[in-house]
């Protein structure tokens, strides 16, 4: 039902770097431009230059070729957490012609099954430390004799010469490779939604796909250069995370600091340490730093810090930092807001999905419109279309479609018709413009709660919520209810010193009536320790549709 394409002017690569030549391995053209003797990577436990981490890459990329005997096409499961040797694995698979199917750190071994059948892979890199999970695994017979591990200290190490170590494998290849022959429409990436509902699904990417996102978003909002260092917390596997913190910096031969666990007090410490000037994570994590920022000597706020480990008092220096990035899911402004108070910094919204791999809606500097994620990214097209297809105008609410450079190609999976239509990615998620151009994030399109014929959107009163000197965090959703179709439903966590009360539920509603349109106000509030979230930051919203969560109030009229 969509509008027919000539509609819409034709996709031209006005971006003269979008036309890739017929020939092109992503992660050879990645690797091989940059100065080497530049540090490419910094791990908590090594630090490579790009020369180490391209002979890194090579080595890993023989063993792939030579002892574990596999060829061009071959599908390979990664499981590690943020590392320069799981970076230089993702990178090694691609060159040596193979396909990288990395997966989440968290998923257990029902999880990673049900991933590594339905990607059919044929070999497996698996760092010591995720071992036990992989090992409850039934893998495909022939990926379960060419599973191989790697990292690991002390009692956690393989034997130096165990035929079960990469390391152990990679030291008797040679340091050069000759990245495999492939074309710019091969497959290099199979990578799985993080599926807040429903089975993964596996989104294939090509290697034309793996350039195009880094000439796009960074490029054009970004700005990134040379001497950026780039620092964040989603996992390699996450793509939010693998652009961000691998393919982007080295793209534009930069540094990449990873980190492989980090809390918001880790995170401040590690950009004051390392300098980092941009950083990537979720609108939760930019809310947490917000509130220990706060919660500083504000003469210390930008001061020069000690280094080393955070502990109350800390001061944070991050005068270096010029770009935080928020993706993964709405940015409240409210939390906008206590970002710039905290460290002067405006914040980079941008909407990303597994399946175009990463952002094509952004804004930076003076194009932020606070409550907008921003304009389709240079590249991309972007337009709002109501259930018939048909394009609405600003200020009406409908499904976003995105077309660009990238795309959605599932892995055999039938819901491929309903994302892709006539060349449009419906991403689920509802969006409404303005007369300018900028596009606003609403709610996804299956969230939008409908009470007494009025249609709410969660994260508008999530927003409200946030605004309240009593609130940590808070998710909305809408619950069945017998009068109104549906209820407006908050979830609550309280910040640490306050105690609930049917008092303070009244006047959260209150404080809801007196921000927006009184009508959207929750009529229940409930109290929670803490949200239900995926590892890549996302609200699980069913898990708090479920009978029985929270304690609290059914309050109001
Ligand atoms: C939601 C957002 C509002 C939205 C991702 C950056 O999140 C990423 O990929 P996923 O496949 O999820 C996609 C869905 O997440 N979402 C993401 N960013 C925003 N909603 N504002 C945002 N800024 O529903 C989208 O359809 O997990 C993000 C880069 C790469 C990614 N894969």
């Amino acid at each position: 039902h969509l509008p027919p394409l000539a509609l819409w002017p034709e996709l031209r690569f006005d971006l003269p770097e979008l036309n890739y030549p017929a020939r092109l391995n992503c992660a050879a053209e990645l690797l091989d431009h940059a100065a080497g003797a530049r540090v490419a990577l910094r791990g908590e436990h090594a630090s490579w230059t790009y020369d180490q981490l391209r002979a890194q890459v090579d080595r890993i990329a023989h063993v792939l070729r030579g002892p574990l005997a596999l060829e061009t096409g071959n599908r390979v499961l990664l499981r590690g957490t943020n590392t320069p040797l799981m970076a230089a694995c993702v990178l090694a698979v691609i060159k040596a012609g193979c396909i990288a199917v990395p997966t989440m750190p968290l998923l257990r071994a029902r999880e990673l099954g049900a991933i590594a059948g339905k990607a059919k892979v044929d070999a497996v890199l698996c760092a010591q430390s995720l071992r036990a999970e992989l090992d409850a695994v039934e893998l495909p017979p022939a990926a379960r004799t060419r599973t191989v591990y790697f990292g690991g200290a002390g009692h956690d190490s393989l034997s130096p010469d165990s035929p079960e170590s990469l390391e152990a494998l990679m030291a008797a290849q040679p340091a050069q490779f000759a990245a495999a022959d492939t074309a710019l429409d091969d497959i290099c990436l199979i990578s799985f939604t993080s599926g807040t509902t429903g089975i993964p699904k596996g989104t294939m990417h090509f290697h034309r796909d793996v350039l195009a996102i880094c000439d796009c978003f960074p490029r054009s909002v970004l700005g990134s250069r040379a001497d950026d260092i780039f620092i964040g917390t989603p996992p390699l596997a996450f793509t939010f995370g693998l652009g961000g913190l691998l393919l982007f910096p080295l793209r534009v031969g930069a540094c990449a600091v990873l980190l492989e666990k980090a809390t918001p007090e880790m995170l401040l410490a590690a950009i004051a340490a390392h300098r980092a000037t941009v950083c990537f994570t979720a609108p939760t994590f930019y809310r947490q730093m917000a509130a220990l920022i706060g919660a500083c000597d504000p003469a210390s706020r930008r001061s020069v810090s000690a280094g080393g480990a955070w502990a109350p008092g800390f001061r944070y220096d991050l005068s270096t930092l010029r770009r935080s990035v928020s993706a993964g899911e709405a940015l409240p402004t409210a939390t906008r807001d206590a970002w710039r108070s905290a460290t002067g910094l405006e914040m980079i919204d941008g909407i990303g999905a597994t399946e175009l791999l990463h952002i094509f809606i952004s804004a930076a500097d003076g194009n932020v419109r606070p409550g907008a994620t921003g304009k389709p990214v240079p590249g991309y097209q972007a337009c709002v279309l109501d259930y018939d297809g048909r394009p609405v105008g600003p200020g009406v609410i409908g499904r976003l479609a995105v077309k660009g450079p990238t795309g959605c190609r599932y892995l055999d999976d039938p819901r491929q018709a309903d994302y892709v239509l006539d060349g449009w990615n419906l991403t689920g998620d509802a969006y409404e413009t303005d007369a300018d151009g900028y596009f606003y994030y609403r709610s996804r399109t299956d969230d939008m709660i409908i009470s007494a014929g009025y249609n709410i959107a969660g994260p508008e009163v999530e927003d409200a919520l946030l605004r309240h000197p009593a609130v940590a965090e808070c998710g909305v959703v809408g619950r069945a209810d017998e009068q109104r179709g549906q209820i407006v439903e908050a979830h609550v966590v309280l910040k640490a010193d306050v105690v609930p009360s049917a008092e303070l539920v009244a006047q959260l509603q209150d404080f809801v009536k007196s921000q927006i349109a009184p009508y959207k106000y929750p009529r229940a509030v409930r109290f929670l320790a803490s949200l239900p979230r995926t590892e890549t930051g996302k609200l699980q919203r069913f898990k708090l549709r479920l009978p029985g969560v929270g304690t609290g109030a059914e309050g109001g009229q």
